[in-house]
């Protein structure tokens, strides 16, 4: 039987949003198999060859705005389990879909940006986007076209609310990363930073990856993530 935690860290990646019908990143049809990362998510592409980008960010958008891209129920348990957890729940996602706030979770972390924001690279003003959008949009700030980018951070970009972050994982006694590979820093050094102060790591995912985990409950995030997070809840 787990012990009741009183502080909560939840990181995810492109592994709970898989059975929502959203390509992770590494599996063999993923999101990079068709595209360098240096050419599609870095500043540097981005500088070479805007529309690559701006297509990339648009093709995504309009297919998690598709009718069949919803919340899976590993985003509706980890939603319950904050509005009914009596300690400190903090959730922190790599991806950039919405699936997370869909399915009604509130104290939300977008470390990586969100593919439905646009920011203006003068004013840095952000804006909500559900349409494509590419050098030619004008922004609502400058009025005026070339200033728009996808409000997602690139490699080589920091990440966004890192202070928020390390704060609450300096403070949990639990650590649970679900549906991710664990390549990419610094989110892959999370569990290391909730280690060094005692508290348990859980990880959840399909395989085991190479991070030594306190516990590894392997499956998909869809039957793991209801079953651990009720389990919590009536510890
Ligand atoms: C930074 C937004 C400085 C864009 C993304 C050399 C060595 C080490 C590090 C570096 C290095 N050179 C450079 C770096 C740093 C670099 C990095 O880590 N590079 C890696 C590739 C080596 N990182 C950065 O540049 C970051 N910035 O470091 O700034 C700094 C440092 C500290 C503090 C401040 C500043 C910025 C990185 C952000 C990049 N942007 N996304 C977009 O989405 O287009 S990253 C992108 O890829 C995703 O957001 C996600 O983070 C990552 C993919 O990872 P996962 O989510 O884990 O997905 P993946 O496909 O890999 O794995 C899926 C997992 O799910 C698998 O384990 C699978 O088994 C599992 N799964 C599948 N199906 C299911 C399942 N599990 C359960 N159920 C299922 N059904």
């Amino acid at each position: 039987m787990i012990s009741r935690p009183r502080s909560i860290v939840v990181l995810t990646g492109a592994g709970i949003s898989a059975e929502s019908g959203i390509e992770t990143f590494r599996a063999a049809e993923g999101l990079w198999a068709n595209h360098r990362v240096d050419d599609v998510a870095t500043p540097e592409g981005f500088a070479r060859n805007p529309q690559l980008v701006y297509e990339f960010y648009n093709q995504r958008r309009r297919q998690l705005l598709t009718p069949e891209i919803s919340p899976n129920a590993a985003h509706s348990a980890l939603a319950k389990f904050e509005h009914e957890f009596d300690g400190e729940f903090l959730l922190v996602t790599q991806n950039v879909d919405n699936l997370h706030e869909r399915a009604g979770s509130q104290n939300l972390i977008h470390m990586h940006g969100e593919l439905l924001k646009m920011r203006c690279l003068n004013s840095k003003l952000v804006f909500d986007v559900s349409e494509d959008f590419d050098y030619d949009t004008h922004c609502r700030c400058c009025r005026s076209a070339g200033n728009l980018r996808p409000h997602v951070v690139w490699f080589g970009e920091m990440p966004l609310q890192m202070n928020r972050i390390n704060s609450a994982l300096e403070n949990c006694d639990m650590f649970v990363a679900i549906g991710t590979s664990g390549n990419v820093y610094p989110a892959s050094g999370f569990y290391q930073t909730a280690k060094i102060r005692k508290a348990s790591t859980v990880e959840l995912n399909l395989e085991r990856t190479g991070s030594s985990f306190d516990r590894h409950v392997r499956g998909p995030a869809t039957e793991c993530v209801p079953q651990f997070f009720e389990s919590l809840l009536r510890s």
